[in-house]
Order: C-alpha cells, then structure tokens, then sequence
C-alpha cells in the first residue's frame, strides 16, 4: 500500500492547523519565518508532541488508565485530522491508529515494569542479620525502595520499543514518498522549444547588492499550504477542463507538452510580501497558453471564475476576464530553463502576469473549473482575503541595506520595481523627505517583469531616511498609502535608514 503525505500525523495535524490559522498567526508566521514556516511548524508539532508523549509516560506510572486514555486521544486526533484533509482516504487513518497501538503497547508494558518489583534473589547468605537486610525483607513492594522496580525489563523495553520507533520511522517515510519516482519524472522531461526564443535581455544594472533581474530558482520565494509539497509525477497527471464549458477537455502530459510553447519573464509576488518583503522574484517561464485551452473549451457567457486545484486539493480563483484578456497567462511547465522544481509545481502550474499568487498561480494544478465568484470561494477568499488580486505598484530598495554604515560621496541607491501588466515607467528616490529625484532604470523586458533601478545619492554626514517611489506604465504614480497585506496586499513606500559617517 502506498500512503498520501496526509497519512502522516504530523504533515496531517500540522495541515488542519495551518487552514484553521487565525490571520494574525499566518502573518506573523510569514513575517518571522517567510519560506521556512514549515520547517518551524513541524518543529513545534514534534516538540508539542514529545511533551504530550513525556506526560502520557509520567500519567501512566501511577495512573495506567488515565496514560493509556491520553495516548488513545492523540492517536484520534491524528487519525481524524488524517481523514478530514481535502484529498484523504480512510486508510489514511491508519498510521495514526497503529502509532497509537504502539504508543499504548510501549506505555503499557513499560508502565508494568516500572510497577513490577523484581523478585528478590536469595539473601546472601553472609548477611542474614544486617540491619539493611532485615529492612529489605520487611519493605513492602513498592513503597519506600527507590529502585523497586524490574530495571531490566524496563531497560531491554525501552530499547525494543525505541527501535521499533525507528524502524517504523523510516519505513513509514519509505510508504510516504513517492519523491523517488517524481526526481525520475522530473528527470525524463523534456521540454519543448518555444516557439520564438526571448529576444536577448539589455544588459542589467551592474549594481553590488541589486537583485538579479532573474531569480535564481534557488533564490525563488516558496509559500504554499503544502507542508510535503505534494509529489506529482508526469505520467500519472492529467489536466481536466470542466463546469460551464460547452465541451470538458481531460488531457495528458504529452499532450500538454504537444500544444503551442511560449516563454514569458514575468514576475511573481505574493499577497502577503510586506513593503520591501523578498516574497517576490522574476523567473523565464515556459508553458503553453491558458487562453487557447479555455476557448477549445468553450466558455459559458455566465462563467466569471476560473478556480483551478492543485493535486492536494487547494483551491484558487482567478477573474476569466483577465485570463482571457490577452495577457499571456500560461500553464507552465518550465522555470528558467529547466522543468518546474517539485516546490514550484512540477510537472504544472499556472503563471498569470499582473495577479497576486494567491488568486492565480496555482501549483501541482490538475483540475480547471469554470464556474461563478458568486457560487465558489476559493482557499483563501473564504478566508477573508480579496476575491480579485491585482499587484500593486511598488518599487524596492536592494541597497544600501538597512542601518548600512556609509561613508560621504557618492552612493548608489538601487533595486527594482515593478507593476505588472502595466508595465514600470519611472522610479524616484527622495532623501529626509526632500524633493523626488528620477533614478535610472533599466531597459524594459515587458510589462510583466520587474525593472532594475538605480540613484546616486551624493550622501552626506548624518542619519539620513531614503525612500522611492514607482510610476506604472499608465502613469500612475504608487500610492504612499499604507496599507497591510491583508486583504488585498501591502501598499507605501518603501525606505531605509543609514548612517554616513
Ligand atoms: N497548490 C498551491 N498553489 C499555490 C499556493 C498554494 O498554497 N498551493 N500558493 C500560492 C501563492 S499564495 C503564491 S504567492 C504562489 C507562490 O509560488 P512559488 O512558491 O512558486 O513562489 O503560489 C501560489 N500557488
Ligand atoms: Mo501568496
């Protein structure tokens, strides 16, 4: 048999907890922990754990039944969390029901052999009328000896039951991971050549400290709900395009691989990146246009929401207006050259210039449902958050870093912006709120990505406040309005303080 991720009570547990997260805790999470809040979920499931299972060992040595009752109870939750995930199965219940048999079964004969008394070897013959032999003989099993319990068997048990722990362990991680067989997948892809290759880039800033105008797929921001991230391998998948259609379409990998190739720069950003945040980066995409399939699909008049899911039953939704406005949203399969990383979305994903990740970027995506905002909420719009996402206008500043120790002259402000699918027209920088000088930027690659740009700022001695501002393409300048991720994604300018000395 093989096991879902949810089949695990921890990436189970650790799930139903990250969906019923109050706001305040999602962001202070990503605030504290950006791409590694999975890392410190887990963490703190396992430390939660090892307590709960320290109390369950203390309860059950004067109290047996009240310990065995406590291990019953968190083997129920887990099993239960395991059963209610968007894509379990009822044997996904059955790790947490066995690891709770073998919880009871540790606590239960360990428990015995901390009460057991061992049975007295003969007094030594030598002693027989000592004052400690006479109060060995008279003390009554259990009360005042402290090591009046069968040490041995305790010992021996503990060992046997650690390592049967182990053994399960890794067994059970065996059972789960399906990861061997997607690093083949991955592995076998071949991607298909674009049709027209991207017209070489203009040279970027050479700036110390400025991002690259591509990300690194290493370097790529990651937010996700997927605590395993979900391991979909290309000969299993399939897409399928259903709800108000006029005809479903249900197609394979090859065949996906077979439709028109484009590859797009674009930039991605996250709802939830904070002013000046690095949950956002620029990669090359490649894929095939969402546009074409939606129309062999026939899209019904009614239709206004498209809510694609991924393989682990996330939802999300993204206005059909701007899917089909010519823009070149895309089901894409490449990242940077390569094939979609598993923590990207491999073997596909969606890709759509201009809109936040939350409502247009779907990993792991198999499913395409043409429906209504007014009949579905996707994941996180039942969460409060902005049905429509369109990116904000906003410029970062990569350098001088925050309370950087500069010296007079001249320094180099740099970093990007960007206001995707508007395109960026200008960026400006202000020092101690003085007057907007104009910085230089890059050339542009399209309306999609993000533009470099760079001031140099004749510094002088003293704290000095720098902030920028951004244009879009339309001429609208970025607003000064603060305003917080949620619900439809951080707005103000961003600055930094230094010291010239
Ligand atoms: N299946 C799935 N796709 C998803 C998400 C998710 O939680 N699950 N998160 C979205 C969000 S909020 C963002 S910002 C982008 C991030 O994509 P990245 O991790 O490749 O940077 O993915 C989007 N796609
Ligand atoms: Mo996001």
């Amino acid at each position: 048999m093989v096991f879902g991720p949810n089949a695990s009570p921890v990436v189970a547990v650790g799930g139903a907890f990250i969906d019923a997260t109050p706001r305040w805790l999602k962001e202070f999470a990503i605030r504290e922990f950006g791409t590694n809040d999975k890392t410190v979920l887990v963490t703190g499931i396992l430390v939660v754990l090892t307590v709960l299972a320290a109390v369950a060992g203390v309860l059950s040595v004067r109290r047996p039944r009240i310990g065995l009752g406590f291990v019953a109870v968190l083997a129920l939750v887990g099993a239960l969390a395991a059963v209610q995930r968007p894509t379990s199965s009822w044997s996904d219940a059955l790790p947490s029901l066995v690891g709770g048999f073998a919880g009871w079964a540790a606590l239960d004969y360990l428990g015995a052999a901390l009460r057991r008394v061992p049975t007295p070897r003969p007094a030594p013959l030598r002693l027989p009328d000592t004052a400690a032999g006479e109060a060995a003989e008279k003390a009554a099993p259990g009360t005042s000896r402290a090591a009046a319990y069968d040490r041995r068997a305790f010992v021996l048990g503990g060992a046997t039951f650690a390592a049967i722990a182990a053994v399960g362990g890794a067994a059970g991680r065996r059972l789960l991971a399906a990861r061997i067989d997607v690093a083949a997948s991955r592995a076998a892809v071949v991607l298909p050549p674009p049709a027209q290759q991207l017209t070489p880039r203009a040279a970027e800033l050479d700036v110390p400290g400025i991002s690259p105008f591509l990300t690194p797929v290493s370097d790529f921001y990651r937010i996700d709900t997927a605590i395993v991230a979900p391991q979909v391998a290309t000969e299993g998948w399939r897409l399928r395009v259903h709800g108000l259609v006029d005809r479903e379409i249900d197609i394979d990998f090859a065949q996906l691989l077979a439709r028109p190739v484009i590859e797009r720069d674009v930039t991605l950003a996250c709802v939830s990146n904070e002013v000046g945040g690095d949950l956002v980066g620029n990669a090359r995409w490649r894929g095939t246009p969402l546009a074409d399939l939606l129309r062999e699909a026939g899209v019904h008049q009614d239709a206004d929401q498209l809510l694609s899911r991924s393989s682990d039953g996330m939802t999300i939704g993204s206005p059909l207006s701007a899917l089909m406005d010519g823009r070149d949203a895309m089901l894409a399969y490449g990242m940077n050259g390569a094939p979609l990383t598993v923590a990207h979305g491999f073997p596909v994903r969606l890709v759509v210039p201009g809109l936040y990740g939350y409502v247009s970027a779907t990993k792991w995506v198999v499913d395409l449902e043409v429906t209504r905002f007014d009949k579905v909420d996707a994941y996180w719009i039942a969460r409060g958050w902005a049905p429509y996402g369109p990116i904000h206008t906003m410029a970062r500043i990569d350098t001088p870093r925050a309370r950087a120790a500069l010296r007079p002259g001249p320094v180099a402000v740099a970093g990007v912006a960007w206001a995707q699918h508007r395109g960026i027209r200008g960026v400006e920088v202000r020092v101690d709120g003085g007057g907007w000088h104009p910085a230089r930027i890059a050339d542009e690659t399209s309306i999609d990505t993000w533009r470099q740009w760079v001031f140099t700022w004749d510094a002088t001695a003293g704290t000095h406040r720098i902030e920028a501002r951004a244009i879009d393409g339309k001429g609208d300048v970025q607003t000064a309005a603060l305003a917080d991720p949620f619900p439809a994604g951080a707005t103000g300018y961003h600055s930094r303080t230094v010291t010239v000395s």
